[in-house]
């Protein structure tokens, strides 16, 4: 098949640079498409590392400003993998110089800044994407597929847990590479914005919009050495965040994001409770659905473990990689989302979700910051 070329411009080199450069690496070999992937440059302020990563992952070119990345007439499609202080420069300027948009989540620092995103896209006219991944695990893909076909019946809750354990040390600094999460001033947030943004992303995406919020927050370390300044300075990220909300479909939001659950890596979870049936997933052992299903025969009834396996159309994206019964990775969500994309391209349906679609999880983390500081019930903004 004639293919067209789809030529990468990659900013950053973190761990989502790899995690981006791997899909783009994976996907023509499992997905093929009518468009072959190009790395044509990787761009890093400083020259030695981003050279030290274009050699590692085959980049063509490096550069070390993004904005002469971006006027490069030899790429076709930005991807945003900064910290998020940089996001919406970077999304305005790529959308202005007509390049598709591929960025990490969460889309912004505030919904403000979101909304100029959104705006900046569709003037332009151009493809986007966030980068929220974990919609593309199959068994997570099963679990909305089985949502949508009306199997759970009215919804009466929805739970998401994402827990780590790796900023529990008072010492460990905050800021620059590798720690920037931690620091406000590139954050924007703590864990609602990195790690409770894909429990809310999913969430509405399953189970539709959620009208209020009421929150709450803690910073458990309230200084850290700053590795840029040298300097102990206040930390200003929430360090665990909750909140409870309502859906507009009358359904009740339970959440929960932190890093101090000591023991706990990345275990996110969430669960659904409908009238008909429940259903349960867990990034620890990804391939797996937990179903529920009420109008089973009485004797058998029971919790099941959906094994997401198989090859045939039933478990989605599975066909495409090894034989039933053979697992494959938290990787491959990211292989999965590319997919999507230059699917989406082809056929004219874009790939969600877009600016659009991540702008309404950032207006759910700005009601619950807002409502963790007023400690008032807040209702999310319209987008
Ligand atoms: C933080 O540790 C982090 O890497 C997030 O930034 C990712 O989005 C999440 O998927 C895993 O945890």
């Amino acid at each position: 098949m004639p293919q067209k070329e789809f030529r990468v411009g990659m900013i950053g080199y973190g761990f989502m640079g790899r995690a981006h450069t791997n899909a783009y690496k994976q996907v023509g070999q499992f997905f093929p498409s009518g468009y072959k992937v190009v790395l044509k440059a990787a761009c890093a302020r400083d020259a030695a590392k981003g050279k030290a990563f274009a050699d590692q992952w085959g980049y063509e070119s490096v550069e070390t400003d993004w904005r002469k990345l971006v006027g490069r007439a030899d790429i076709d499609a930005v991807d945003i993998c900064t910290p998020n202080n940089l996001h919406k420069e970077i999304a305005l300027a790529a959308a202005a110089a007509g390049k598709m948009i591929l960025c990490e989540k969460p889309l912004a620092m505030t919904t403000a800044e979101g909304r100029e995103m959104v705006a900046a896209v569709e003037k332009a006219g151009v493809p986007n994407m966030v980068w929220y991944n974990y919609r593309r695990i199959p068994a997570v893909t099963l679990a909305k597929r089985i949502v949508d076909e009306g199997r759970l019946g009215k919804v009466f809750h929805y739970r998401a847990k994402f827990l780590q354990d790796w900023t529990i040390k008072a010492d460990l600094p905050q800021g620059g590479q590798g720690l920037w999460r931690l620091d406000v001033a590139a954050a924007g947030s703590g864990v609602s914005g990195d790690l409770l943004a894909h429990c809310i992303d999913t969430a509405i995406w399953l189970n539709g919009r959620m009208e209020t919020v009421c929150g709450m927050t803690e910073t458990f370390v309230k200084e850290r050495p700053h590795q840029l300044t040298g300097k102990v300075e206040p930390v200003g990220i929430d360090d665990a965040c909750t909140f409870m909300g309502r859906f507009a479909n009358g359904s009740l939001a339970n959440f929960e994001s932190t890093r101090y659950a000591r023991g706990h890596k990345a275990l996110y979870t969430f669960e659904i409770n409908g009238e008909n049936m429940s259903l349960f997933w867990d990034l620890h052992d990804l391939h797996r659905l937990q179903v529920f299903d009420y109008k089973e025969e009485g004797k058998t009834r029971g919790w099941k473990s959906v094994h997401v396996t198989d090859n045939s159309p039933d478990h989605p994206y599975m066909a495409k990689w090894w034989v039933p019964g053979l697992a494959i990775g938290y990787d491959a969500s990211f292989t999965h989302q590319v997919a999507d994309f230059l699917q989406g391209l082809e056929t004219g349906q874009p790939a969600g979700p877009t600016f659009r679609d991540a702008l309404e999880t950032q207006a759910v983390l700005d009601a619950v910051l807002d409502s963790a500081k007023s400690g008032k019930w807040v209702n999310v903004a319209k987008t």
